[in-house]
Order: C-alpha cells, then sequence, then structure tokens
C-alpha cells in the first residue's frame, strides 16, 4: 500500500476546506458537492490509510437500498442476528462496524474521524432515530473474537436511497471507506439509477464489488444483472445469487450461507493488493476532483481579476482623457506663478493690460482692440477664471459620469461562471444620490485648489531664485519695466500656445526683454514641462476621485476569490496525487 505524505494530506484538508465559492454563481452548488465530496474522500479514506497499518484487514461494506435485506445477510454472514433488521424500511439508521477483538486496533482515531464511535450495546440502537441536533453522525463499534471473522472488518449500513442529503453523504463515506463493497440488489431494484450509479462508482472507486442479487430473483432478471448491468460498469465485479428464503434464519446451514460467507471473507485472500487498489481509485478520484475544484478557483479567480483590472483601465482612461483636456486649456497656474514673480520684483502689473494680453490667446482681435482702448471690464480676470472652473466642473461631471456608467458594466461583461453572481455586485451603483455626487465633486476641487497653491508657490520660488542667480536678468527686468506688462503678456502666450501674432503687435522692445528670461530658463521647452507636470498630477488627483467614487464601491464589493498561494498549494497537491496514482 504506496501511502501519501501525511504533512501533504493534512494541508490538503485544511485548503480544501477554505475553498469557498462565488455566491450566486452558476453552478455553485455543484461545486459545493464536488468540494464536500473531495475533503470527505480525503478524510475518510486517504488521510486514514496514511496511518493504517500494512497488515491491517480489509473492509467490507455491505450496501444497498432500502430493505433489500442488508442486515439480514450480514447476519447470515456471522451466523447470528448481531444486526437488526426490518420489514419497515429504513430500519437501519447508522453503520455497525464488526470487528474482531484484536483487530480494533488497527481503527485508529483517523477512522471516520468525523463520525462520534459508539459501542454497540443494544442490538437494536443502530435502528434507533438519533435525536435532532445531535451533532456528528455516528457509527456502532461491536468487537468480536471469532477467528473465523477474523481477518476482515464487516460494516452493516443504512440504505444508499435516503432522500436526505446527511444520509446520502454516509452512504457515500463508507463507499469511500470500503476495501470491497456488497452491494445487494433485489429484483425491484435492481435496475434503479441510484444502485448502478452506486455500483459503477463503486469499480470506478476500484473497489471488489460483488453484486448479490437476494430474495430469489427470476432467471431473466439474473442474467440481466450477470450479462448485461455488471460488465456494463466498465470493470471486474462479481456476481452472487441468494435463493428466497421465507423467513431468514441468521444460523440456517443452507448451502447459500456458506457461498456468501466466502465471498464476503474473499477480501482476506490478497488483501495488499485490495487494499492498494482501492487506495489508487480513491487519490484518482481525488485527483480529479481537486483537478476540477482548482480549475473553478481558477475561473472564478480569473474572471475576478479581470474585472478588477479592467476597473483600473477605466479610471487610467477617465485621468488621460482629463489630462487632454487640461492640456488643451490655457494655463492660468502658470501666469499666477509669474504674477508672484512680478510682486516679488515690485513690477507693478496693469490688471487689464495684463488680462487683455492674456485672453488675446483665443481671441485675437476683440482682446487687442479692448487693450488699446483700455476698456478691458476690471474683473474680467475673474469672469474668465470662474467660466475655467465652470468648464472644469462639468469636465469633471461629465468623466465621473462615464467612468461610473463603464465601470457598472464590466462584471457582466467580463464574467461567464460568475454571470450569475455579477448584478448583485452592481445593484444600486449606478446612480448616487446627487449631494453625494456633488459632495465627491467639491471634494476633487478643493484638492485640486490646494495642489494648485502648493505648485505656485513652488514654482514662484523657483523662478524668483532663477532671475537673482542671473544678475543679467534683474537688470534687464529693471529696464524693462515700463513694457513689462507686455512682455510678461507676451510670456504667457509663449507658454500657452508658442507665439502667435502678438509677437507682432507687441513689438521688439518687450520681446528683447523677455527673450533672455525665458532662454535663461531652459527655452520654451522648459515651461511646456512645467506644464505638463502640473498637469499630470492634476490628472492623477482625478483619477484618484475616480477610483475614491467609482471603482472602489465595485471593487469593495467584488470577492476575493481564492488566494494565490491557496490555488499554488492546491495545485501543488493536485501534482503529488497525479504522479502517484500514474
Ligand atoms: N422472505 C425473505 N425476506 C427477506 C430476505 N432477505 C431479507 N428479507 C426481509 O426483508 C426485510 C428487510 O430486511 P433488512 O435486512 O432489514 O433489510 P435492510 O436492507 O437492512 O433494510 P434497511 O436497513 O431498512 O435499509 C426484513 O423483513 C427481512 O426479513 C429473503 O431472502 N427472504
Ligand atoms: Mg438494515
Amino acid at each position: 500500500v504506496t501511502q501519501a505524505d501525511p504533512t501533504l494530506l493534512a494541508t490538503l484538508a485544511d485548503d480544501l476546506g477554505a475553498v469557498a465559492f462565488v455566491v450566486d454563481a452558476d453552478a455553485e452548488g455543484h461545486f459545493a458537492q464536488l468540494k464536500s465530496r473531495a475533503a470527505r474522500l480525503l478524510d475518510v479514506k486517504l488521510r486514514f490509510e496514511a496511518t493504517r497499518g500494512d497488515a491491517a484487514p480489509p473492509l467490507v461494506v455491505i450496501a444497498g437500498g432500502t430493505n433489500v435485506g442488508k442486515s439480514t445477510i450480514f447476519n447470515w454472514v456471522v451466523g447470528e442476528a448481531v444486526a437488526s433488521s426490518s420489514p419497515l424500511a429504513r430500519h437501519t439508521k447508522a453503520p455497525t462496524v464488526y470487528v474482531h477483538k484484536e483487530e480494533v486496533a488497527d481503527l485508529g482515531g483517523s477512522f471516520l474521524s468525523s463520525y462520534d464511535r459508539l459501542r454497540l450495546e443494544d442490538k437494536s440502537d443502530p435502528a434507533r432515530e438519533r435525536s435532532e441536533g445531535a451533532g456528528a453522525e455516528a457509527y456502532f463499534l461491536l468487537t468480536h473474537t471469532r477467528d473465523d471473522l477474523r481477518g476482515v472488518v464487516l460494516v452493516d449500513s443504512p440504505d444508499i436511497d435516503s432522500t436526505h442529503a446527511r444520509n446520502r453523504e454516509v452512504a457515500e463515506d463508507l463507499l469511500f471507506l470500503a476495501d470491497a463493497v456488497l452491494f445487494v440488489a433485489t429484483p425491484e431494484k435492481y435496475n434503479d439509477q441510484l444502485c448502478v450509479d452506486y455500483m459503477r462508482q463503486a469499480v470506478e472507486l476500484r473497489k471488489r464489488l460483488t453484486c448479490v442479487l437476494n430474495k430469489g430473483a427470476e432467471a431473466p432478471v439474473a442474467s440481466d444483472v450477470r450479462e448485461v448491468l455488471l460488465p456494463g460498469l466498465g470493470g471486474e465485479s462479481h456476481f452472487l445469487e441468494l435463493p428466497y428464503t421465507p423467513n431468514p434464519d441468521p444460523a440456517t446451514d443452507a448451502a447459500f450461507r456458506a457461498d456468501l460467507a466466502a465471498e464476503v471473507l474473499q477480501p482476506r485472500e490478497g488483501a495488499a493488493t485490495l487494499r492498494a487498489a482501492a487506495l489508487a481509485g480513491a487519490r484518482s478520484e481525488l485527483a480529479r476532483l481537486v483537478g476540477e475544484l482548482v480549475a473553478r478557483q481558477r475561473e472564478e479567480l480569473a474572471e475576478l481579476d479581470r474585472i478588477r483590472s479592467e476597473v483600473t483601465l477605466v479610471a487610467d482612461a477617465g485621468r488621460d482623457d482629463y489630462e487632454r483636456f487640461l492640456t488643451n486649456m490655457e494655463f492660468y497656474e502658470l501666469d499666477q506663478v509669474y504674477e508672484r514673480v512680478l510682486k516679488e520684483f515690485r513690477i507693478p502689473v496693469l490688471d487689464h493690460v495684463y488680462d487683455g494680453i492674456r485672453g488675446a490667446i483665443g481671441f485675437v482681435s476683440t482682446n487687442f482692440s479692448r487693450l488699446v482702448s483700455g476698456r478691458a471690464p476690471a474683473d474680467k480676470r475673474n469672469v474668465k477664471l470662474e467660466a475655467r472652473s465652470e468648464k472644469d466642473r462639468l469636465k469633471i461631471k461629465e468623466l465621473l459620469g462615464t467612468a461610473r456608467a463603464a465601470v457598472n458594466e464590466l462584471p457582466e461583461r467580463h464574467s461567464q461562471v460568475l454571470r450569475e453572481a455579477a448584478p448583485a455586485w452592481v445593484d444600486g451603483l449606478a446612480t448616487p444620490e446627487p449631494e453625494e455626487f456633488n459632495r465627491q465633486i467639491d471634494t476633487f476641487i478643493e484638492r485640486a485648489f490646494a495642489a494648485s497653491e502648493r505648485w505656485i508657490e513652488v514654482q514662484t520660488r523657483e523662478h524668483v531664485e532663477l532671475i537673482e542667480k542671473h544678475p543679467k536678468l534683474k537688470v534687464a527686468l529693471k529696464t524693462v519695466k515700463g513694457v513689462l506688462q507686455i512682455g510678461f503678456g507676451l510670456l504667457s502666450a509663449k507658454l500657452t500656445g508658442g507665439f502667435g501674432p502678438w509677437d507682432v503687435l507687441i513689438g521688439t522692445a518687450a520681446q528683447a526683454a523677455v527673450k533672455p528670461i525665458i532662454e535663461a530658463a531652459g527655452g520654451h521647452v522648459h515651461y511646456q514641462t512645467i506644464k505638463t507636470d502640473f498637469v499630470k498630477e492634476r490628472a492623477e488627483l482625478l483619477r484618484d476621485l475616480v477610483g475614491e467614487s467609482v471603482a472602489s464601491p465595485l471593487v469593495d464589493r467584488l470577492p476575493e476569490g481564492v488566494s494565490p498561494e491557496r490555488l499554488e498549494r492546491l495545485g501543488v497537491a493536485l501534482d503529488h496525487l497525479r504522479e502517484r496514482v500514474s
């Protein structure tokens, strides 16, 4: 018997226990069932086998539908009425494990470890209904000192056709546990899907399978079982037919009882091979189940990751859009830097001249006429600033709306197995309360304003330092004081779009004065660079806003998905399981 590394199995049990599927996703129930099967198969068979000695006796489980005569057959093998039987269906409620006193040590703590072990005191115990909420399932242990029955552990089990999920799990656990299965069928039940499926599973799990046709079947039924049903299972199986016995006597000396006992005790021959086959079958089935679970977890994770990364892309796109928008806007913040530079050097700025020239970038002729006529309104500058911030506000609103719509579409668009779960994630996110929406925008504007203030501060200092370091510039600045306002306007024009018609209109004197300043700072490129940096920083603030207001509300609702480390470990365990079965 090749045993797996117990630590590996313990880790696998841990990881399987932690496997969780996205709520409401497609086939969630199916995968929850696979998980339960895998966890039980691991616990009941692989972990048990990892602690079981090589010489331990094989387990023979008597299974079948209700009322077919399992307990009766159990008693025939033992030769006494140790198991309670009844004409009423679903009589046996809990398994009875029948083992020789000296072999009970082989059923250590990891034998049916999730079950309570109860000593069988009264033969009617297994037929008693356990009280509601009794906790774990239980099995009864009955030891004997019969040397003729030594070498196998016999299990009488409840039926396999209960409608209760818990009972069906018990039946499945016992199937997982078995090294050999004695499947009891009757003429009425032998062809039921449930019976056929059970026997097929026993074969797939590489258990030694014997089908016992009980209660005296007619010849055509017997040959149907022997020639059609059993060969159709796709593996080796054995067949035994029992005659109809009016009042079954456990100790009958009819020949069939000896045949039955011989068949049930047969696993004693070549027990090691038998157990190795059952263990290999369990391992290969566990590999299949874990493989499916891992594939599903990967799928879920991939879909969740995809949604998350698409959310990031939407936020990035919003930032880029805003960056383009700002790049195309006049660069007022930089103008403020120059205003402060001039103040630093106590150079008066004629506001209307200044404004006139600044406004000229887009509206050359109108503003020029205003400039020369001196009729530029005193609050023009504020009007422009307000217009600009209104435009900005509208843009941000638009960007947030676009981003929100795009983000909320993502779960639906990028989910397949998670499709059914997706609507719940975006539920209620489509339209935020207007107050909330405005609050989000105001928050952004406050942050943007504060960022501008800091930026103007820094840039002013840098430009003052620049001029201080170049005495020639200072001199130039002083000598052109009178025309500086015009020169400044030219500078502004240059920064926001390069030279235009103003180059000609303003004249060469101002141009000559401003030129060295621009050149000392690094030329036109320098100003383009600081504008780019400023715009980038502002666009990042917008990205933060999209992140907080649009991305996080969805991302926070997305299920975590399996942790990559756990998935990795499950993959490793899977490789081990597959290696050992190949
Ligand atoms: N006449 C006759 N009755 C049988 C035979 N085998 C079993 N029975 C009867 O069928 C009924 C059910 O038998 P059990 O052994 O309790 O059946 P079971 O499969 O253990 O049933 P549950 O534990 O309820 O799932 C009992 O009344 C048995 O006496 C048989 O070969 N001939
Ligand atoms: Mg029974």
